[in-house]
């Protein structure tokens, strides 16, 4: 039996239309290789998209891949991500799955408050696939803290669990901060457990449990990911005579070129001199540069130094696309208010956590979740075609739900 694990493919995302491009290429070609070497059956460890609406263009690539998948006999098995899912509990994989291009794992019931997971068995393999789907803010814990894990550890043959979330012991050094939840909340016995929502390829061997992945986003999904990592990953899993490989697929769509210039004692002319003149006898051909600027200026603004000119000169040396980040550059004349988190999402919690219980209406964790949970309803858009009184019931509606009216 041989399988693929990806996760995080946050489809949509990037502002810059090339940028997207080259995000959806990473999925195509992903899907590709996964065609070529004959898979049994794929995972998606949620994220497939960047948010619950995805926009048409978007959605059309995706059904059409995920059409030439099942043509070639290749089921999808998915579970939702934190991005992927509104707060009303509505997402664009239910439907997917209703159009038969792939299915939902996280499925089960509640008995006596206890969640209840079944499994999904693939017809082909015999593999059984279960998980719980992912929400923004961990606010998933609650699943997982109720899930019964008896019927999960029990159950006989080679076993998936897919999860989405932070696990504590499979965080790496540079999110520490980010909340997590322990390991032993899932359940033991499982040949492979698929995980989702860390962009970070990790893996761990974990007694009594199994072997524990998170494959990283298949194309980094920011300014920083992309300095850090330059491209994506996925997992690919064998399984032959009981024995288990699991090999992390670098997947190179685009070559990446980094910059880390340090401004210290630099006037905003040399700067701009300075980068221009490091590039020059590289070949930028279809590269994506990132320039990050570091240090305090000497003299002038960070405005002044001139990127309209560098990035002429790069686009003409070839460049695909070029980025530039300023957030840890400074000048003596003027200081720039920055946080040195820059994912949106770790710097809503901090701000969140440093703010609690100034008016005492709930206790600390009540006011938390509550916090979080507004946070992540009203942070939403009209979408395409729905009318004004549509979008604000929905509103209406996801909020009195989250307050209990
Ligand atoms: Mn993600």
């Amino acid at each position: 039996m041989k399988y693929a694990h990806l996760a995080d493919l946050h489809l949509g995302s990037w502002r810059d239309d090339k940028m997207r491009e080259i995000s959806t290429k990473a999925f195509l070609i992903a899907m590709d290789h996964c065609i070529k070497n004959e898979v049994d059956f794929i995972l998606f460890a949620g994220d497939l998209f960047n948010t619950s609406l995805p926009n048409l263009d978007t959605l059309k690539i995706v059904t059409k891949k995920l059409k030439e998948l099942q043509d070639n006999n290749i089921p999808v098995y998915a579970i939702a991500g934190s991005h992927d899912y509104s707060p009303t509990g509505k997402t664009m994989i239910d439907v997917l799955e209703n159009a038969g291009l792939l299915i939902n794992v996280c499925k089960g019931e509640v008995i006596d408050s206890k969640l209840r997971l079944k499994f999904t068995e693939d017809k082909k393999t015999g593999a059984k696939i279960t998980g719980i789907l992912g929400k923004k803010g961990l606010l998933d814990k609650i699943y997982y803290q109720n899930l019964e894990l008896e019927n999960l550890e029990q159950e006989s043959g080679y076993k998936i669990f897919m999860f989405h979330t932070t696990i504590s012991e499979l965080k790496p050094k540079h999110l520490e901060k980010l909340e997590s939840q322990p390991l032993s909340f899932l359940p033991k016995n499982f040949n492979y457990y698929a995980g989702g929502h860390i962009h970070h390829p990790t893996r761990l061997e974990e007694k009594n449990y199994g072997t524990f992945i998170y494959p990283g986003a298949l194309f980094p999904n920011n300014f920083q990911e992309l300095e850090k990592y330059s491209k994506g990953s996925y997992s690919l899993i064998t399984v032959e005579n009981e024995q288990q490989t699991v090999e992390l697929i670098p997947l190179e769509v685009i070559k990446h070129q980094s910059l880390i210039f340090n401004c210290v004692h630099k006037t905003p002319e040399v700067v701009s001199f300075e980068i221009i003149n490091h590039f020059n006898n590289l070949d930028l051909t279809n590269s994506l540069i990132t320039i990050r600027l570091k240090g305090s200026l000497d003299k002038g603004k960070v405005s002044d130094i001139n990127f309209k000119e560098i990035f002429k000169q790069l686009y003409s040396q070839g460049a695909y696309f070029v980025m530039k980040n300023t957030s840890q550059l400074s000048s003596e004349e003027f200081e720039e208010i920055k946080i040195s988190n820059s994912n949106p999402e770790n710097v809503e919690e901090e701000i969140i956590q440093e703010h609690l219980q100034q008016i005492k209406l709930f206790d600390k964790e009540t006011e938390l979740h509550l916090t979080k949970s507004l946070l992540n309803s009203l942070n939403t858009v009209k979408n395409e075609g729905e009318t004004v009184t549509d979008f604000q019931n929905k509103i209406k509606e996801e909020i009195s739900k989250l307050l209990n009216f």
